[in-house]
């Protein structure tokens, strides 16, 4: 599983970093949707669940986590720790939340707006639907 990290570009000076992100330029696709998460209670996991089509960046801008990722075959974890990382979650990619710092805020940008019917949030559903997307060309 190739995992994609980004770097953005920060553009610092004696002031301080600012960090900017474009559709199509920074981020691989139309930003539809922006929305974070904090005050995440120690010990918790959020996610357990894929996307059938949204595709996300995550930001951690503040603090720390974890990110879990599952394409079905292979699982990576991932920390997000700096607010220039942004982590490609891609569509039918179980992932997991985990281990934030008391003060993370983790940002996400997301290629569509909110969509339930979009959600697969059983673990053996998720797998049934990568084994009948495998052989599947996109
Ligand atoms: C994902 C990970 C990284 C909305 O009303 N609009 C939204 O855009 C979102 C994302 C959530 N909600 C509501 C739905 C639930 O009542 O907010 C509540 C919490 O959502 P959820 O339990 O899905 O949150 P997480 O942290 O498990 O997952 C979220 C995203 O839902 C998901 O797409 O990839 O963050």
């Amino acid at each position: 599983m190739q995992v994609i990290k980004y770097a953005f570009q920060q553009h610092g000076d004696e002031r301080g970093q600012l960090v900017a992100l474009e559709e199509f330029k920074d981020i691989p696709f139309k930003i539809k949707r922006v929305y974070y998460m904090y005050d995440t209670a120690q010990g918790v996991t959020r996610g357990y669940h894929a996307h059938k089509s949204l595709q996300q960046i995550l930001i951690c801008i503040h603090g720390s986590c974890k990110i879990r990722l599952d394409n079905g075959k292979e699982k990576k974890i991932v920390t997000l720790e700096k607010p220039y990382e942004g982590l490609y979650v891609s569509n039918v990619m179980w992932r997991e939340m985990f281990d934030f710092s008391s003060d993370a805020v983790l940002m996400v940008l997301a290629s569509e707006l909110y969509d339930e019917s979009d959600y697969i949030r059983d673990y053996d559903e998720f797998l049934k639907f990568v084994n009948s997307k495998d052989g599947v060309k996109e």
